[in-house]
């Protein structure tokens, strides 16, 4: 069975205060048992102090980036090595924000993606298509070919450590989002797409999480579709009401 997660992408949101209380206010909120694995990815600067105060709950902690290179002449870079070092064993990459913004191309997320898995991290891969993409009808061709460039490449071995996001850019902190039968259609599509290159067993153990505005007002029925096993909450995962709202909706 595979696992249904919700992770918090907080994205440059908190100071070390704010992150603190946050973090305070969900350890003391959050059901003993949740039907999914609960992640949240706070700032890079907060994420130690995030790891610690986390490190005996039942929630998780990702980071929102790595550097691809191993060590070395990176004014500004943190690397798997430092982020394993702190108890940070997960890391979302791909973000639309960090390929529209920070101009990561698919090569480069898919260097990132082999340093974190030969650094035993689990990646949170995002993807999906813009507007335009999807006005043009193009958007299976254009989440297809994301997903050969950034992970198919990896080793089957490896698939146990990727989780997919997949995030339509034009539903991302818009308010607007996909219909839960738009996500169903897509995830149904992208498990297919796996099933065809790595077979049933990968396919069926992937989880594949929503993203785009998720709120506690859509989360239930989008989780209710077979395919989508989670979600990527951006806005709604600061604060902690909002953030279990959507957690228990699953
Ligand atoms: C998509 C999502 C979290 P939001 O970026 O990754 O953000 O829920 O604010 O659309």
């Amino acid at each position: 069975m595979r696992k249904s997660i919700v992770a918090g992408n907080w994205k440059m949101h908190k100071n070390a205060a704010q992150t603190e209380e946050l973090l305070n206010e969900l350890i003391a909120k959050i059901p003993a048992k949740t039907n999914a694995q609960v992640i949240v990815a706070p700032t890079f600067v907060n994420l130690q102090a995030a790891a610690a105060k986390l490190k005996n709950t039942t929630i998780g902690v990702s980071a929102q980036n790595v550097h691809q290179a191993e060590g070395g002449a990176f004014t500004g870079e943190i690397s798997a090595d430092m982020l394993t070092s702190i108890g940070v064993n997960t890391v979302i990459l791909g973000h639309s924000e960090r390929r529209a913004i920070f101009h990561e191309t698919d090569a480069l997320i898919a260097n990132k993606v082999d340093t974190a898995l030969k650094h035993d991290m689990t990646v949170i891969f995002c993807f999906g298509e813009e507007l335009k993409d999807r006005q043009s009808g193009n958007h299976f061709n254009i989440v297809e070919n994301q997903l050969r460039d950034g992970v198919f490449h990896i080793a089957k071995e490896s698939w146990s450590k990727i989780v997919l996001a997949y995030e339509p850019v034009w539903a991302i902190g818009t308010g607007e989002t996909a219909s839960p039968e738009q996500a169903q259609e897509m995830h149904e599509f992208i498990r297919e797409t796996i099933r065809k290159a790595f077979g049933a067993e990968i396919a069926d153990e992937v989880s594949i999480l929503y993203g785009g505005s998720v709120k506690p007002e859509n989360a239930k029925e989008i989780f209710s579709k077979p395919d989508v096993d989670g979600g990527l909450i951006g806005g709604a995962a600061l604060k902690a009401d909002d953030f279990l709202a959507i957690v228990t909706a699953i």
